[in-house]
């Protein structure tokens, strides 16, 4: 729409165009309001029934609310009004009429439950405050990427269609692919990888990944999005230097462009971590946790940390913090191992105080030593050909990590479910919308 103004840059003393949607009517007896509500705000319009058009102050008075209207009028000063001006209209087409019964409603008066909400997130995703929880999201995605162009890397995009699974822990997804079995991919974690080896060195990825996760959790979805990050000649600890400066990023970025959008939210205090993030070894972190006293049983060294196991060191340190030095046991294959301690990994995580945001390490790059950690995985390298293959024609070193955008999203903004922060979660219930 060529004329079209914005809400929030109507001026006094301007003739503008409006469109949006009725927010709200109230209708005072000899004068009536409408608000109308675009992505940049609300205004109001004022209908004055003495004193204007008859058919103007019908059509107004009738307009279902979240209808999309387009509205003509002179903006005047109005200190009684919620943004201190005013539209007096001189025109009003209902542009798309919405039925009188909502499924839910947008000024948000009336509470709805997640899943109405999710069932009708385009109405949902209207309340503004929903609206800042994508608008902060998207934020958070501009600045990793930022981040990763001022490091040197290039973003590139790995097939969603595979062949082999590559993190143990989960199932998935078969898909049949022309009559040969195949699977959504769980991780870029092979692709990226077999990039580093390229003339590309240090690569990112931000995409769709898949897993079914057989539980319903608050903190679990069936296709999460991944921020993968992989680079030649570096080791877990520069992988961890650069995680750390995304997140970084991403935080400071939010404090700085989206202080609207906190407040709606209800932050008065966001404030972006400033300090490094400790990094504890995991037998630091197994007898931290056992001295907390919190846990029935005790830790020993080999065992995964629980969800108890995780809150009662995330309540102790209050921040995020890395654990580094994982038995290779619960590592993956491809987490390269100590030479001068095989039991003891290169693998780390990244933990915010409620749950692990990323996991990381340094990579086996050395051809025998990979094929290795195959077997003692009980995996068969045959199936892994394609990827293999690539480490006897000249791999290089390398590390890097990946965390989910919504565990972000949800531990920035303090969300009780991890669903609030995609606009159409897949978990067991739900495949549509
Ligand atoms: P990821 O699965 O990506 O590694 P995570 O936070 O689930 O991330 P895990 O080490 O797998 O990390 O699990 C941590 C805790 O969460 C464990 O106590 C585990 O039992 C629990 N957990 C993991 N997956 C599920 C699930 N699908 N349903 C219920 N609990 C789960
Ligand atoms: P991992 O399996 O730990 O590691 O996944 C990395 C991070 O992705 C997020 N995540 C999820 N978020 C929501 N729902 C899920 N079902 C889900 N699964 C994972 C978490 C998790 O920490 N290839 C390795 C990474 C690497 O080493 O580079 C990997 O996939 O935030």
């Amino acid at each position: 729409m060529e004329d079209r103004t914005y809400t929030a840059d109507a001026e006094p003393g301007d003739t503008v165009t409006v469109a949006g949607w009725a927010h709200e009517l109230r209708d005072l007896g000899g004068i009536a309001f409408l608000i109308v509500r675009d992505t940049s705000g609300k205004i109001q319009v004022k209908f004055e029934k003495d004193e204007m058009d008859d058919d103007l102050v019908e059509t107004g008075l009738n307009i279902a609310r979240e209808s999309v209207v387009q509205v003509t009028g002179a903006v005047e000063e109005e200190p009684r009004a919620p943004t201190d001006v005013e539209i007096v209209p001189e025109e009003v087409e209902v542009i798309a009429g919405a039925d009188p019964e909502l499924p839910l409603d947008p000024s948000g008066k009336v509470d709805a439950d997640l899943s109405t909400r999710l069932d009708n997130r385009t109405l949902d995703v209207r309340k503004p405050e929903v609206k800042a929880i994508f608008e902060i999201r998207a934020e958070i995605l501009r600045a990793v990427r930022e981040y990763f162009r001022s490091v040197g890397g290039t973003e590139i995009n790995t097939p969603k269609i595979v062949a082999t699974g590559t993190e143990g822990g989960t199932e998935l997804f078969p898909v049949t692919y022309f009559g040969q079995e195949a699977f959504m991919n769980q991780s870029p974690q092979l692709f990226k990888q077999l990039m580093v080896g390229s003339g590309l060195e240090r690569v990112f990825e931000i995409g769709p990944i898949f897993r079914a996760e057989e539980h319903n959790t608050p903190r679990h979805l069936n296709e999460a999005t991944m921020i993968d990050f992989e680079s030649a000649f570096i080791d877990h600890n520069e992988a961890m230097d650069v995680c750390e400066g995304t997140l970084h990023a991403a935080y400071q970025a939010v404090e700085e462009n989206c202080q609207e959008q906190l407040d709606l939210l209800g932050y008065d205090d966001f404030a972006a971590p400033e300090e490094d993030f400790p990094r504890l070894t995991y037998e630091e972190a197994i007898e931290r946790i056992n001295a907390t006293g919190e846990l029935d049983e005790q830790l020993v060294w080999g065992d995964d940390l629980s969800t108890e196991a995780e809150k009662a060191l995330g309540d102790e340190i209050g921040g995020h913090y890395f654990i580094t030095d994982w038995p290779s046991e619960i590592k993956p294959f491809y987490i390269q191992d100590y030479d001068d301690d095989p039991e003891l990994s290169k693998g780390f995580d990244l933990m915010h105080p409620r749950m692990e945001l990323v996991s990381g390490g340094q990579r086996e790059h050395r051809f025998e030593a990979l094929e290795e950690g195959f077997e003692q995985q009980g995996l068969d390298p045959s199936q892994f050909e394609y990827y293999t293959k690539m480490f006897r024609y000249g791999m290089p070193p390398h590390a890097g990590w990946a965390y989910g955008v919504e565990r972000v999203v949800m531990t920035m903004l303090d969300l009780d479910n991890i669903r609030e922060a995609v606009l159409f979660p897949r978990d067991r219930q739900r495949l549509s919308p």
